[in-house]
């Protein structure tokens, strides 16, 4: 690193200090905490992603968002050149990065760093970082001290998107890197053609949405509704109330949105006894969860909760149904020489009753620890992998192999057989690869494969929802003094230290008919999480709450005794 590349880094990095005595570290999707914060930490991600730019030799993003977390909590997260979260070998530079106390040390770990990943740094622009940011108000100065960060080293140019959903930025990132066009409008025509391919691609007699079967959104006062609206207007077939958008006086994420929808399974704020049984989705702070849900009639607020399980079955059925089509009267001998691998990926917050109905639909299950960023490295060796959080983050992956494959299919039928049922299933495969967002979970994309599967299909939202029943489960957090203390493995099915805790939690689950609980440290809040599901809800509420009480009697303040 010559001089000049010295000094611009000690005089920016002199402006934005870290906070003292704050330890940040990367989590789940990047560095979270309260925006007041985060001037330091996203500073030096720019510096961060600048370098992988250089590294690279391809666009990298970096978003500004803490997605489901509250209003004031802040954070970033960093596209890789494929769109996904940034590789996790970087990951331990990032948390020394962050935490280096002073301007001098921060450079010494650069250009350790540097050397280590033989990174060649070059003086005319030749690393480039796409910046977005969601509504939240800390966004703004934010956004800045990023820019700051990439600027500070020579040769990295800078490009601001303004607000985005985070699965815009990685779409865009992603299209970009491959050639592709990459602009957010590209975004939004190719959502809503393959939306209309799939629409259009539905069996005869299949009514078209109207007024009175509307799909009510709930944009959790995010950057999501205000998308969505965008989106809306540019489709024909479908009919969206949107709302909580943000523009009336809403908090983001305050009794809204998908994470409080899915934990609570309560209505969010804005839906009442007007919608009892309507089709309703929420989305969450940065549009990349989804789930689905109905208001129930019982006046006590809850919810026929569709979650992220639930959206994986029905987009795992559909295309193993495609599949079949496609192989259906097939030559062996010449036209089914491609058997496609399809994976399903799903986490240990899976409801038993999900993993237990794709493993009876003939489908492959595997399960890794939380984060899209584990679930999607393992979707990416099939060539169909579909994965999802129970939290409604979750998307499609197509190998390319598969995708010449079948593009190659769809040209040889359409010359032999064109319009005939196999020639559709290719068909509606290739719209999903182009509706789907292959970079990351995508709210506005899933939402419309939903939406094109139930018109295929047929169905309403409580036959879907009637798929399979699921086990009642609670989830709680607890904080404690130190949840870096809980280790686990076996994809966070159990904790290997502190032991006891471990051994006492099997003991009580064992209490329970169709028990089974679990904690995790959460990587982007400062608690431990606890999951339980059971025979009936009261059995799974309780198993949730005397597992809560072992962690705060091992780990927390001792509270409960
Ligand atoms: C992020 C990750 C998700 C994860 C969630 C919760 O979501 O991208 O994969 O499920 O955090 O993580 P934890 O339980 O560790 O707090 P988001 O939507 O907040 O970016």
């Amino acid at each position: 690193m010559n001089e000049e590349q010295v000094s611009l880094l000690l005089k920016s990095a002199a402006l934005f200090p870290p906070p003292h005595g704050v330890k940040l570290s990367y989590g789940t999707a990047g560095f979270r905490a309260d925006a007041s914060l985060l001037q330091s930490a996203v500073f030096r991600v720019g510096i961060l992603a600048a370098l992988r730019s250089f590294k690279t030799q391809s666009v990298i993003g970096l978003m500004i968002t803490a997605s489901h977390n509250k209003v004031t909590d802040n954070g970033v997260k960093v596209a890789d050149p494929n769109g996904g979260m940034l590789s996790q070998d970087w990951e331990p530079f990032a948390d020394k990065l962050v935490n280096a106390s002073t301007p001098q040390l921060l450079v010494s770990l650069i250009v350790e760093f540097i050397k280590k990943e033989n990174i060649r740094l070059a003086g005319k622009p030749s690393a480039e970082v796409w910046l977005g940011r969601d509504t939240r108000p800390s966004g703004e100065s934010l956004i800045e001290a990023a820019k700051e960060g990439i600027n500070s080293i020579i040769g990295a140019a800078v490009l601001d998107f303004g607000v985005l959903t985070t699965p815009q930025l990685y779409w865009m990132v992603r299209a970009r890197n491959k050639g592709w066009k990459a602009t957010e409008q590209n975004y939004f025509e190719q959502l809503s053609s393959s939306f209309r391919c799939l629409m259009d691609l539905t069996p005869n007699g299949i009514k078209v949405n109207e007024e009175d079967d509307k799909l009510i959104v709930d944009g959790a006062n995010g950057v999501g509704g205000e998308k969505l609206e965008i989106l809306n207007n540019m489709l024909n077939n479908l009919a969206i109330e949107v709302r909580n958008c943000g523009n009336d006086g809403g908090i983001l994420n305050e009794g809204v949105g998908a994470d409080y929808v899915q934990k609570e399974k309560v209505i969010p704020r804005g839906f009442g006894s007007k919608d009892v049984g309507k089709r309703c989705a929420s989305l969450d702070g940065d549009a990349d969860r989804l789930v689905y849900f109905s208001v129930l009639s019982d006046l006590s607020n809850k919810v026929d909760l569709v979650d992220g399980d639930k959206i994986l079955s029905l987009f795992a059925i559909f295309v193993k149904e495609q599949l079949s089509i496609l192989y259906k009267g097939a030559d062996p001998e010449t036209h089914s020489s491609y058997q496609a691998r399809v994976g399903v990926v799903q986490t240990a917050y899976a409801n038993g009753a999900s993993t237990d109905y794709l493993k009876q639909s003939g489908l492959e299950v595997v399960l890794t620890p939380t984060g899209v960023k584990f679930l999607h490295e393992k979707a990416a060796q099939y060539d169909i992998g579909i994965y999802f959080e129970a939290n409604g983050h979750g998307t499609i992956l197509f190998s390319d192999g598969f995708l010449s494959w079948l593009e190659a299919k769809n040209n040889e039928l359409a010359s032999i057989s064109e319009g005939s049922e196999e020639q559709k299933a290719a068909l509606r495969l290739l719209a999903v690869s182009r509706l789907i967002n292959q970079a990351v979970g995508d709210a506005l994309s899933g939402l419309l494969l939903v939406e094109s599967i139930l018109q295929y299909k047929g169905w309403s939202v409580h036959k879907w929802a009637g798929l399979y029943e699921d086990l009642p489960s609670r989830q709680l957090k607890v904080k404690v003094v130190d949840r870096t203390a809980v280790v686990t493995e076996n994809a966070e099915t159990v904790v290997v230290r502190p032991l006891e805790i471990q051994d006492a939690i099997i003991a009580e689950t064992a209490k329970y008919p169709r028990g089974r609980s679990f904690i995790r440290p959460s990587g982007t809040e400062d608690v431990i999480r606890v999951y339980a599901e059971a025979s009936t809800q009261e059995a799974a509420d309780n198993l949730a709450n005397s597992v809560a009480m072992l962690v705060d009697r091992y780990l927390g303040y001792g509270s409960s005794g």
